[in-house]
């Protein structure tokens, strides 16, 4: 059985649905700090849970006959700074809770999500590469960063199966996001439709990279599905699909909603921004197991305003 932590999320929602689709509604059970989100509601069990409660934890592991964990509760970029010591407590002390426990209870295999945010101002801009300067500035970063290495020791020093993809901005329409400094390209969406204008907290010339879910859930399901063989990093593998811009995200919105306009007003976020990688090189993940996008900026575009009006209309 899988258990989901943080279902509920911007990537927990789509993720439970596409893991119910592969393995059987009852064969993953969901679960989050929050109450079930509407689009996971008769989709499959359901349970409360604080992953920071560990005998909590390992007591629904073992009740529910768990043998894959997928841990997506954490504390982004832009939340993390305004409370940095709640941020690292919470999103060390639940890696370290499922890691153990995945030791404990010998689970099959442990998925955790990295992120483009373990690079720092030191790192390369452009076509960063897996294994270089990693230095991040960010309390959310350097979470991401320690995680890392914590995952590397549990499978080597325990050999628990824990696997990791470093996510570029992720943009979907089904799940809110969750207090990132990546936001901003699915705010744009809602504001585009709902109000034909919007005021970017980001400058139009940021570019940063992103993906669309399908090419995330996608990705993070190949990950978990390849031969452990396969796998040389523990840490977090770099994944990209495309970079872009304020600027040019706005460019191609209005090709569908002609009167749409932007405003530029950076915030502390233009900082966070500032410190990641323009571009990721994501050779890695594409060798050892055959990581390929599918959705590029217009057709990630396209595929928002089809789908975006009926998900608000809700
Ligand atoms: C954030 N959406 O902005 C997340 C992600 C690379 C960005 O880690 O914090």
């Amino acid at each position: 059985k899988i258990l989901v932590i943080g279902a509920c999320g911007q990537i927990g929602v789509e993720l439970t649905l596409a893991l119910r689709k592969m393995y059987g509604e009852g064969n993953v059970i969901a679960s989050d700090l929050r109450e079930e989100h509407e689009l996971l509601r008769g989709t499959g069990p359901y349970v409360s849970l604080d992953v920071m409660n560990k005998e909590m934890l390992h007591v629904l592991v073992i009740r529910h006959n768990i043998t894959q964990v997928y841990l997506l509760a954490a504390i982004l970029s832009a939340t993390g700074e305004k409370n940095p010591l709640l941020a690292w407590h919470i999103n060390m002390a639940s890696l370290l809770n499922v890691l153990d426990i995945a030791k404990e209870e010998g689970l099959d295999k442990v998925y955790w999500p990295s992120s483009i945010a373990v690079f720092g101002p030191n790192s390369p801009k452009e076509d960063t590469e897996q294994h270089t300067i990693i230095e991040p500035t960010t309390i959310y970063g350097i979470s991401k960063f320690a995680g890392e290495r914590w995952c590397e020791y549990y499978n080597h020093r325990y050999n628990v199966d824990v696997r990791s993809l470093r996510y570029p901005g992720l943009i979907s329409y089904k799940s809110a996001p969750g207090g990132g400094t990546t936001d901003y390209a699915v705010e744009i969406f809602h504001e585009a439709l709902e109000e034909k204008s919007y005021k970017c907290f980001l400058r139009e010339d940021t570019y940063l990279p992103m993906m669309y879910m399908p090419d995330a859930i996608r990705a993070t399901i190949e990950l978990m599905e390849s031969d452990a063989s396969k796998i040389s990093v523990r840490a977090g593998y770099n994944l990209a699909s495309m970079s872009f811009s304020p600027k040019e995200i706005a460019a191609e919105i209005k090709k569908h909603i002609p009167d749409f306009t932007i405003s530029y007003e950076p915030d502390y976020r233009q900082a966070i921004a500032d410190g990641w990688p323009g571009s990721i090189n994501d050779e890695l993940a594409r060798k050892d197991w055959g990581w390929n996008h599918e959705y590029d900026l217009p057709k990630m575009v396209e595929d928002m305003l089809t789908n975006l009006p009926a998900q608000l209309a809700k």
